[in-house]
């Protein structure tokens, strides 16, 4: 009988600690998702469609938009102190994008910025021996943005503006040819805080 109930009780030890494993994976990988394409693209095969929500799910106020839509999430993590006060300081920002390649034709970009300070949305042609985030960076802070094709700064609306607000989006329609493009955030000190990402179009 006691041997039972010890049993009985290893067992559901067993469980629970099953359990909190799962649930703090579950909440690793849903984190991870806003912060970087391979994380949210590893986070999409773990949840499935939780995970591929976690993007989609931001986009409330954004209209029906055409072409492929490309997801683009602006995130910065240390808060305020970090980019409101020192954007240089080594803090980590990230763009991260819902999928790697896409067709070429008319794509709309939405950007939406998780973070707690302003951040944008440009678009650049990458060439064949080119990278993303090795651009020189001016003594401005930011990168050339010489060819750009477009890019999402306002809150709530389309192209141009003085910047997408945390918890705002932004979007941008496109036509792109097959080939390499880099996308940036290039307020000062936001591409070389590692705010960029690749997207090949074939
Ligand atoms: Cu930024």
């Amino acid at each position: 009988m006691a041997t039972t109930v010890r049993r009985g009780w290893l067992i559901a030890a067993l469980a629970v600690a099953v359990a909190v494993l799962l649930g703090s994976m579950l909440a690793a990988s849903a984190w991870a998702g806003a912060f970087g394409q391979g994380a949210a693209a590893a986070a999409r095969t773990r949840l499935g469609a939780a995970g591929s929500g976690f993007l989609s799910g931001s986009s409330q106020g954004v209209p029906d938009l055409p072409g492929t839509v490309v997801n683009v999430s602006l995130t910065s993590m240390g808060g305020a102190m970090m980019g409101g006060r020192n954007p240089m300081g080594g803090g980590v920002m990230r763009l991260g994008v819902d999928r790697a390649t896409m067709p070429a034709g008319s794509v709309s970009f939405v950007a939406t910025n998780f973070g707690s300070i302003d951040h944008e949305l440009v678009i650049l042609p990458l060439g064949d021996n080119q990278r993303a985030g090795l651009r020189p960076i001016g003594a401005d802070s930011k990168i050339s943005e010489e060819g750009s094709l477009g890019e999402a700064s306002g809150s709530g609306r389309a192209g141009a503006g003085d910047g997408i607000r945390p918890g705002s989006s932004g979007w941008v329609t496109l036509t792109l040819a097959p080939g390499r493009y880099e996308l940036v955030c290039n307020l000062p000190g936001h591409y070389g805080a590692g705010m960029s990402t690749e997207l090949t179009v074939s």
